[in-house]
């Protein structure tokens, strides 16, 4: 009988990565099983607290749907997401700063022309939205996929929209000429991330607030170029100081400016006019 110390447990299992043949696979895998091991004699787990997490873990997998994404939003709000972030990207580049992609992506976004409205006619504070992509001499980059998507004034991401059956405020841009890119929409407002599955129940049992600041994703790939994952956030908000999921840097915060009715970037537009 061998002795079957915690510590033996650890090693026995290391020892039988030998065989995994890329290194960076084998790094990866070791660590893992190192730091999970570690956890579990740190906290001294028992058997009742070890089934309570597999059975987290369990709802948590099945949330996730093609609209759904819990296992995104735990790692959100566990700063998991943004600590990848904050080692893969230098903070002294010129480029735009990235932030959470978050759970509301989706890849059956339509494709939108230049300046359209993406609202499918829902209500609220007429958004004029402007971007240009350059690359990091500040020369424009012509035909970037320019992906956009936001919530509207109550918060709700268009799946989450009580009635309403068809895609909206999301698309699919492509930068212009001169590197441009735009779309007319509603202003999103500042909302709870999503409290009924696995992370409500994190959030709650740690006493943390649901409510993110007010943002619009923007999502920017080129040929040649690293992908820019960002949002941007209204630099009125009130929630900008405790975003649940991390994803604030003052760099994402600007002014969205008000105008008169009528006269807005686009106020010209007939084709598809604000009522
Ligand atoms: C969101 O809309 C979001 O952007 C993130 C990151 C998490 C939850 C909801
Ligand atoms: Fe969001």
């Amino acid at each position: 009988m061998r002795d079957l110390d915690s510590e033996t447990i650890t090693n026995e299992v290391i020892a039988t990565l030998d065989g995994v043949k890329d290194p960076r696979t084998a790094k990866i895998l070791e660590a893992l099983v190192r730091h999970v091991h570690a956890f579990v004699r740190e906290v001294g787990l028992t058997e009742e607290e070890w089934a309570t997490g597999i059975d987290f873990l369990t709802r948590t997998g099945h949330l996730c749907t093609p609209t759904r994404q819990e296992f995104i939003l735990l790692s959100d709000v566990l700063g998991v997401t943004m600590l990848v972030d904050a080692l893969n990207h230098q903070r002294e580049s010129v480029a735009t700063e990235n932030s959470v992609l978050g759970p509301y992506f989706r890849e059956d976004r339509p494709e939108h022309s230049h300046a359209a409205d993406i609202s499918a006619g829902l209500t609220g504070v007429p958004l004029f939205f402007e971007g240009l992509v350059t690359d990091h001499m500040g020369e424009p980059v012509a035909d970037a996929a320019v992906d956009v998507w936001h919530s509207d004034a109550d918060g709700h991401y268009d799946v989450d929209v009580p009635g309403l059956q068809e895609t909206a405020m999301r698309a699919l841009l492509r930068s212009d000429g001169e590197g441009g890119f735009a779309f007319r929409s509603i202003r999103p407002a500042s909302y709870p991330i999503p409290g009924d599955g696995t992370v409500g129940e994190l959030m709650r049992a740690s006493g943390r607030s649901l409510m993110r600041p007010a943002h619009v994703h923007v999502v920017i790939d080129a040929p040649g170029f690293q992908r820019v994952t960002t949002m941007l956030f209204p630099a009125d908000d009130p929630y900008l100081g405790q975003d649940p999921v991390f994803g604030v840097k003052d760099s994402l915060v600007v002014d969205f400016a008000s105008h008169e009715a009528g006269t807005g970037p686009y106020s010209d537009r007939t084709d598809q006019p604000y009522t």
